[in-house]
């Protein structure tokens, strides 16, 4: 194997300065495409903008932050003797757990020494005569490689509320995906919390316990379930470790690649009372079964949707005790599981205490943020400290925020303007030697295991690249006009794909984030990766090389 993937085709006067691949991102997806480009024996560099590796585990050190998948399905699975060596406290496992394990992964295999932290990457631009990326860094530092990868994660551009006044607020105002180091101590504060998303759901149950006062102001609500999260003790990890193989295989075989698959039956051909058992039975149980585990129809079809929404709702009218904030909590836009489900622990409950208060923005709307709080249509609000939980600009946001220019200086923010087009979700049309893990259109549902999954696919494409002395690959704009279609398709059916959210990149608090457009692969992820499969086993036909 060649110290470097391409060493022989590099002049010899740029060795030192050209390297094989840049990483944008030392989160779950770069800290494993970094270990496995230098599997392949690629001069690898990472430019994060953090201070450490993790990624969303880094930035959102939020109360209450936690994993909704179980965490043994939720680690890497590449490094047996890692599998054995970490041990899960939780069934979900809260953010510290979760950074300290991806601390540990770091250790282990010596990443840190090929990533640059607190570097932000501001601009990458293709130079195609150099057949080379040279990416620009806050700093107005430049570094080049033959092979630019984005690992920027799916939710990780931050937007804080498009409300005027917004950066008047006199006291300490928090965005839970750029949170402090040391914890917040809300003991005795009146708190503010903007936003009820699956951010805030896990987050105002924490700040409720502790804070004097919390207003939630909540423009829409979300439909909710509960986690049902329990720690793991040691003869149970010690099961768990045993059955590793057998966990990671049902994930490869379910359509989300979590352990939850679909039951087989249709809504409204189950019996009322036999449905009513299967939905209390699902909802008793913990993690996404309420969600991925249903009849198979919910998420397809109206009537079937309606009535598990029915019963969700029932829930939250049994679990509010003021049956008004109840109707307030019970979304009446879209139905159960047609946007991502946030799983709880006692955020309805939360509104039972009497230091909560929900504020319905639909019928008293913010005005504006003063420096002492919040101004309503209704009246002022004083507080301590302010929570903005106002999400992300899903997908492609974090693409958006780099100026990435291809060819002849094309952007890539101009060129999905209207919508991402790639093929598999590897590569944009028309971007050169530009690769990406959970790209835009790819199939994603459990992160990690969607990760692994797209490395593997690069890893792929790279070896075959170094079989024929490639240096240069692009996708074939058929190629991605039939991807395109495919994942626009796919999303069709489903009832989700007529509701705006992240997921279907609505962001009012973003410029033009008004249109709703396809940004993940929704078929099922056994056929997806399938087609991986065939793409690779095909000699990657789909892709022009020079
Ligand atoms: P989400 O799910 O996008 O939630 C953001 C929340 O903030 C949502 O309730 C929004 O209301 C609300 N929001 C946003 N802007 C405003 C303004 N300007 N005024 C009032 N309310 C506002 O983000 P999360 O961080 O909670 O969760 C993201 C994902 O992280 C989640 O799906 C999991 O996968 C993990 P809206 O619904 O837009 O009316």
């Amino acid at each position: 194997m060649p110290d470097t993937l391409l060493a022989a085709e590099r002049p010899a006067q740029s060795e030192s300065s050209i390297l094989d691949a840049i990483i944008i991102g030392a989160g779950i997806s770069g800290m494993y495409l970094l270990y496995r480009l230098r599997q392949l024996g690629m001069r690898t560099r990472v430019f994060e903008a953090g201070g450490d590796v993790g990624g969303t585990w880094y930035w959102n050190r939020y109360p209450g932050a936690r994993f909704d998948s179980e965490s043994w399905t939720y680690g890497y699975s590449f490094s047996k003797e890692l599998l054995q060596e970490w041990d899960w406290k939780e069934h979900f496992s809260p953010q510290p757990d979760t950074l300290e394990y991806l601390n540990l992964v770091a250790d282990k295999f010596d990443l840190r020494r090929d990533i640059r932290f607190d570097n932000t990457v501001t601009a990458a631009q293709w130079n195609d005569s150099a057949n080379h990326w040279t990416v620009t860094l806050e700093s107005g530092e430049q570094a080049s490689a033959t092979f630019l990868f984005t690992a920027v994660g799916i939710l990780s551009a931050h937007t804080l509320p498009r409300i005027p006044g917004v950066e008047s607020f006199r006291g300490p105002a928090y965005h839970p995906a750029r949170w402090p180091h040391i914890p917040v101590d809300f003991t005795g504060k009146r708190v503010g919390v903007i936003g009820t998303g699956a951010t805030a759901i896990q987050a105002i149950p924490e700040i409720a316990k502790q804070a004097a006062h919390l207003t939630v102001f909540q423009r829409r609500p979300n439909w909710a379930a509960p986690l049902h999260n329990a720690r793991i003790d040691k003869a149970e990890m010690a099961g768990i470790k045993t059955r590793y193989d057998e966990i990671y295989a049902r994930c490869r075989e379910t359509p989300s690649w979590f352990i939850h698959s679909a039951d087989p039956r249709k809504t409204l051909d189950v019996p009322p009372e036999e449905r009513e058992a299967f939905w209390e039975k699902l909802y008793a149980e913990p993690g996404f079964g309420i969600w991925m585990g249903n009849f198979r129809d919910i998420l397809i079809d109206e009537a079937a949707n309606a009535a598990v929404t029915e019963f969700i709702a029932r829930k939250i009218r049994q679990r509010v005790t003021d049956p008004k904030v109840a109707d307030k909590l019970i979304p009446k836009d879209h139905g159960f599981g047609t946007r991502r489900v946030p799983l709880e622990s006692g955020y309805f409950e939360a509104y039972n205490r009497d230091n909560v208060q929900l504020v319905d923005l639909n019928e008293t709307p913010i005005d504006c943020i003063t420096p002492d709080g919040v101004k309503t249509s209704e009246r002022d609000y004083a507080f301590d400290i302010m929570v903005y939980a106002t999400g992300f600009d899903g997908v492609t946001g974090a693409f958006d925020r780099i100026d990435i220019r291809g060819p002849g200086g094309v952007r890539l923010r101009d060129i999905w303007a209207d919508g991402p087009r790639t093929y598999l979700g590897w590569q944009p049309e028309g971007f050169p030697n530009l690769l990406m893990v959970l790209g835009p259109h790819t199939a994603r549902g459990n992160i990690p295991r969607a990760v692994e999954h797209g490395v593997e696919c690069l890893a792929g494409l790279l070896e075959f690249m170094r079989r024929h002395d490639y240096r240069r690959v692009e996708t074939r704009a058929d190629s991605v006009a039939e991807w395109t279609d495919i994942v626009i398709k796919a999303s069709e059916p489903l009832l989700a794909s007529k509701i705006d959210s992240w997921q279907t990149g609505v962001n009012r608090n973003v410029e033009g984030r008004n249109v709703r457009r396809v940004l993940g692969y929704n078929g099922n992820g056994v056929h997806y990766r399938r087609k991986c499969d065939e793409v690779a086993a095909n000699g990657y036909q789909e892709f022009a090389f020079r």
